[in-house]
């Protein structure tokens, strides 16, 4: 099979558990969608078939990026919400007059699902063009069998046509819906009544809940995580975002792939996590755009070896950010996470988060997914660790996803 050659790149492979496996004057050889060779020019296997050549002028490349968290798919925004804030109303006061998470369920079910396509297709290529390869999209903005399907609906429909790998999750445990008011446990009853229905129809990869004062107990939690288990889904959790409910320990219970959020996380939820290999998905937009003042617990995270990722949240409530480097930025600047844990959060630790282990790093066997990053523009990208500088900058890189380049659409 024909191999094509990218050389001239300054790699950040990310291999091994540390650095950013730099490597000068790298090279890169791809087959179909996979990564054939990758390492420095001099060493560049001879004698092979090489049908394209692309000469890259040393440009920085990393893997592309990967943002585990969103919640891309929803009708309507919530900009007077931002304004009643900063008026002084807060967002769980908010919540609980029922706007919040349930006044976008109302504009998502009121809107038809190709518009709920079409606002998420935009909103997806956003996120590309800031180099994104592999995106989770959460549903949680439907909240009934029917319109948590069309949410899930939309997240495949975005992978099927898009340059872009989607993973979906039914987060439908995310908010209880006007016509269960008073009564969540009977909602828990009918999401996990749902779930096997949604599985079947091939929309679900895994299964989140919104473990919080504001929306589901842990007991709650675990009915929901029950009822992924035996259909074989694995889990991930909003855990500890606005107040300590154990629920990051409770996910690992589970083997969740992630815990997100955290803000409120405690030592035994640490430690669960460290014993479980559940990653810590750190979102600074929420933490920001809610202007949180508890920091999750970083360093303590760092000395447990958690893995930490990184993600956008976007979402229309708390984190309505659709550019992953100013994640970055703000992971160093608000978490003091470095530039380099920044990078690997977007890259092999998000993969991980959502149980993806064939990309986030550029070695052979890998994914042909990478970022060749500009060197002008006026915001040159040289060294990977300036992928955390440029605040608040769009920079655009060339995207290659599965081995073909995409346009810069
Ligand atoms: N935590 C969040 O920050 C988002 N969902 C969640 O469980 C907020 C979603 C929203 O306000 O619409
Ligand atoms: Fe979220």
């Amino acid at each position: 099979m024909s191999l094509s050659l990218w050389r001239g790149a300054r790699l950040a492979t990310l291999t091994g558990s540390s650095g950013y496996g730099l490597v000068d004057d790298g090279a890169l050889l791809v087959q179909g969608d996979r990564l054939h060779w990758v390492g420095p020019a001099t060493a560049l296997p001879a004698g092979l078939d090489v049908t394209a050549e692309h000469e890259l002028h040393g440009a920085l490349v990393t893997p592309g990026l990967v943002d585990c968290h969103t919640h891309l798919v929803y009708g309507g925004h919530r900009g007077h919400e931002f304004e009643r804030r900063l008026n002084g109303v807060s967002y769980e006061q908010i919540a609980r007059e029922g706007g919040g998470i349930r006044s976008t369920v109302g504009a998502t079910r009121a809107a038809s699902e190709d518009s709920l396509y079409a606002d998420a297709e935009a909103r997806c290529r956003q996120l590309m063009r800031e180099g994104v390869t592999t995106v989770e999209v959460k549903s949680g903005y439907g909240l009934s069998a029917e319109h948590e399907a069309r949410c899930l609906r939309v997240a495949r429909r975005l992978g099927a046509t898009l340059p872009v790998t989607v993973r979906s999750t039914c987060l439908s445990a995310h908010a209880l819906p006007p016509e269960f008011a008073g009564r969540s446990d009977d909602y828990i009853a009918a999401v996990c009544a749902w779930l096997p229905e949604l599985h079947a129809q091939g929309l679900v990869d895994a299964v989140d809940a919104f473990c919080e004062a504001i929306a589901f107990t842990p007991v709650q939690t675990r009915r929901v995580f029950d009822a992924a288990r035996a259909l074989g889904l694995p889990v991930k959790l909003h855990a500890e975002q606005l107040s300590d409910q154990g629920g990051a320990a409770l996910g690992a219970g589970y083997g969740a792939l992630s815990a997100d959020h955290l803000e409120h996380l405690s030592a035994d939820g640490i430690a669960a996590m460290a014993r479980a290999g559940t990653v810590a998905v750190l979102l600074p937009g929420a933490y920001y755009f809610l202007r949180e003042t508890k920091l999750p617990p970083v360093a303590a995270l760092r000395r447990a070896g958690v893995p930490i990722a990184l993600a956008t949240d976007h979402n229309p409530g708390s984190s309505p950010t659709l550019s992953p480097l100013l994640m970055l930025n703000m992971a160093c600047t608000l978490f003091r996470l470095t530039p380099e844990e920044a990078l690997r959060g977007m890259t092999v630790n998000g993969a991980r988060a959502l149980g993806l282990r064939d990309r986030g790093q550029l070695v052979a066997g890998q994914r042909a997914d990478f970022a060749i990053w500009p060197q002008a523009q006026g915001c040159p990208i040289e060294h990977p660790g300036e992928l955390s500088y440029w605040l608040g900058q769009q920079v655009t890189p060339r995207v290659v996803w599965g081995g073909q380049e995409r346009d810069k659409a």
